[in-house]
């Protein structure tokens, strides 16, 4: 599996872990296309990395449906059959830019869960697929209550003392928007291993964790799934809530994220020389089928906002991030802190402080982001 690695990514990836791999491109690379080439999309992983034929490959339909079926993949790319879709989406884990939340946890240094992801877990891609919506149909469509689809992955992880598939559903009504859909290809090219070949499901607009990798079975359920990762993982708790009293009833399930955003240079800590202007890049995005309106910079701190030009916004997707450029004014000597702020269609905006947005998990750290940087003259 380390061996795929090296094979389909970057040489210059973040190897956050290796084992189960994950990994995220290295910072002046995350922004430098709209579309992000294959081998810089960032890598979450709970377990292997399946090696999968496509002769061998066959997935299932099941549980609350009329007719259950299993298909090839011939069969699922059989023009014929199933329309094909072409759709650009950023997918980003809801881990991202959590290093900010780790400099703010109690028990830094010895026992800090979950990877430490800082600006990169996110990417976009084309990919091209059908919708899940048609299979279903497919299928005689949902009978006897069904409400929700689970989505199987073929790699196995452990949690606690049990040996257990990547598990995770989303709600029909997701589906039925077609806003589902089933990949064998990425960028033009047949997905890589490393991101779930010869099949994965792509969720526009909500959280990573629902585009299952390695999709070797769908099946319709009446319920939210009960698998851990749907249940107990990807939860996003609130203040007042710790190690002590952590329960999954006390946490939401994260499926949208809110509207982020993040400086992509200069880092921070760099030091900067400037005469009244700072080129400042970076991305946006919002979840749930919300796009990135305005972006904000300031150079004080948050004192006073700069607006990124228009023209220096990549385009507008429904279902995807916008990277942006600034060359922002500065009358600021000494110590600057450069903050960023994006507003969504919807008129949400990001709170101001990582503290604000705090929670156990470390999950969703949507809060403006903010690089100190130090100038000399
Ligand atoms: N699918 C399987 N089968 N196993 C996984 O560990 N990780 C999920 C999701 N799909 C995962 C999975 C998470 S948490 C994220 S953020 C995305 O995959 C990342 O997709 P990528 O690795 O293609 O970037
Ligand atoms: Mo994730």
């Amino acid at each position: 599996s380390w061996e795929t690695v090296l094979k389909e990514k970057h040489k210059d990836m973040l190897h956050l872990l290796k084992f189960p791999y994950n990994g995220e491109p290295p910072k002046r690379l995350v922004t430098s296309k709209a579309i992000t080439p294959n081998p810089l999309h960032f890598v979450r992983n709970h377990g292997g990395i399946p090696i999968i034929k496509k002769k061998d490959f066959t997935f299932t339909l099941d549980g609350l449906v009329a007719n259950p079926k299993t298909y090839t993949l011939d069969d699922i790319m059989d023009e014929s059959r199933f329309p094909r879709i072409e759709e650009t989406v950023t997918i980003q884990c809801s881990g991202t830019r959590r290093i900010e939340q780790i400099a703010l946890y109690p028990g830094q240094g010895d026992e800090v869960p979950q990877a430490p992801w800082a600006e990169g877990a996110i990417g976009t891609a084309t990919y091209r697929g059908i919708s899940l919506k048609k299979l279903i149909k497919d299928c005689g469509g949902l009978v006897n209550g069904g409400k929700h689809l689970e989505f199987y992955g073929a790699d196995t992880y452990f949690k606690d003392l049990d040996v257990l598939n990547y598990v995770v559903s989303v709600p029909w009504s997701k589906v039925k928007a077609n806003e589902v859909i089933l990949a064998w290809e990425m960028n033009g090219e047949p997905l890589p291993a490393i991101h779930g070949y010869p099949l994965r499901v792509v969720v526009m607009g909500y959280i990573g964790a629902r585009s299952v990798k390695w999709l070797y079975r769908i099946k319709a359920i009446e319920t939210p799934s009960l698998a851990p990762v749907q249940s107990r993982e990807y939860l996003y708790f609130n203040q007042q809530t710790g190690k002590h009293n952590q329960k999954p009833t006390s946490g939401i399930q994260i499926q949208e994220m809110p509207v982020s955003s993040a400086i992509m240079s200069p880092w921070k800590g760099h030091v900067i020389i400037h005469n009244g202007k700072i080129h400042c890049k970076g991305w946006a995005y919002s979840g749930g089928g919300r796009w990135p309106e305005r972006i904000e910079l300031s150079s004080d701190g948050g004192f006073s906002w700069y607006e990124v030009p228009h023209e220096k916004l990549s385009k507008k997707g429904q279902w995807t991030w916008r990277t942006w450029e600034i060359d922002l004014p500065c009358d600021v000597e000494g110590w600057i802190e450069i903050v960023c702020r994006c507003w969504d269609n919807s008129l949400n905006t990001q709170p101001l402080t990582v503290r604000s947005a705090w929670n156990w998990g470390l999950h969703v750290t949507s809060s403006a982001h903010r690089i100190p940087v130090y100038s000399i003259n």
